[in-house]
């Protein structure tokens, strides 16, 4: 199985280099790792392309002009991916908070289980939050996932909020990703909301969620703020989705 692992960067020159290594040294045969970089000001690019240079087979960047969000490096990525014949891709943060030796385990869960997504999951049982955070912290990082997005949106899948999974290209094809309109952090919640309406199934493995040690978050009040609004814009948009509205035609057909 092909899998590509597409990681979105803005600003992670002391995080990239390590990531990258530690993903290509790990046990899986055919993985290449695709950086999603939006013209970071502290020189992610440039340590992308080196790595891109040293590793040609199996390292490759999307430079994209500026700073767009999350969302869009992403729906930039998976289509990437899709035209490099992935089988299957996969999303992760490029801050470690997204351990790597989870990796494997996620493509033998796909392997093995009659599934279409896999979730490395913090909220089954089993996975945890940092154990540096304070209560209050894990708290709100639990209301807001598994009370407030689970009780408007109703998924199945007990981390709706997190973006490190693992997605069958079939699924991402048959989701039409020109349907997914957030761009920043909701992106997460409308992604798998879509793939649940349709009728893709996922199936959830515990994590560890580690804080991030090196560089800086992206994350702010006013964009967390913004992101609860905007589940609500999420649901009115694909709530009436179902299993006949995936779409059948294959998009590298037409790309
Ligand atoms: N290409 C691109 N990547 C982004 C953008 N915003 C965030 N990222 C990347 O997306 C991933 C997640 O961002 P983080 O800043 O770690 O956000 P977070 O994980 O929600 O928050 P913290 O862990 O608290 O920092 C990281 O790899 C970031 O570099 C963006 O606008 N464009
Ligand atoms: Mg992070």
């Amino acid at each position: 199985m092909k899998i590509v692992v597409v990681i979105p960067t803005y600003n992670e020159a002391e995080n990239l280099e390590n990531m990258v290594n530690t993903l290509l040294d790990l046990p899986v045969d055919d993985l290449f790792v695709l950086i999603a970089d939006d013209n970071s000001p502290d020189g992610t690019g440039d340590i992308a392309d080196r790595l891109a240079a040293e590793h040609p087979d199996r390292v490759d960047v999307l430079h994209r002009p500026g700073k767009k969000g999350l969302g869009k490096a992403y729906i930039h990525g998976f289509h990437e991916a899709a035209k490099r014949g992935a089988d299957a891709v996969l999303q992760m943060d490029c801050d470690f908070s997204h351990s790597p030796s989870y990796v494997p385990q996620m493509i033998q869960t796909l392997e093995d289980c009659n599934c279409d997504i896999v979730i490395g999951s913090r909220y089954v049982k089993g996975g945890r939050l940092d154990e540096e955070w304070g209560i209050g912290r894990k708290l709100l990082s639990w209301w807001a996932n598994s009370i407030y997005v689970r009780m408007i949106l109703r998924t199945r899948a007990a981390d709706a909020t997190g973006g490190f999974r693992l997605w069958r290209c079939e699924v991402l094809d048959g989701m039409d990703l020109s349907r997914i309109r957030s761009n920043g952090y909701v992106f997460q919640v409308e992604t798998i909301y879509v793939a649940e309406k349709l009728g893709y199934r996922a199936t959830e493995i515990p994590i560890y969620f580690a804080d991030r040690k090196e560089g800086t978050s992206k994350m702010s009040f006013r964009v967390q703020s913004e992101a609860a609004l905007r589940v609500w814009q999420v649901w009115w948009r694909h709530r009436h989705l179902k299993p006949s509205m995936r779409r059948t035609v294959p998009h590298t057909a037409n790309a």
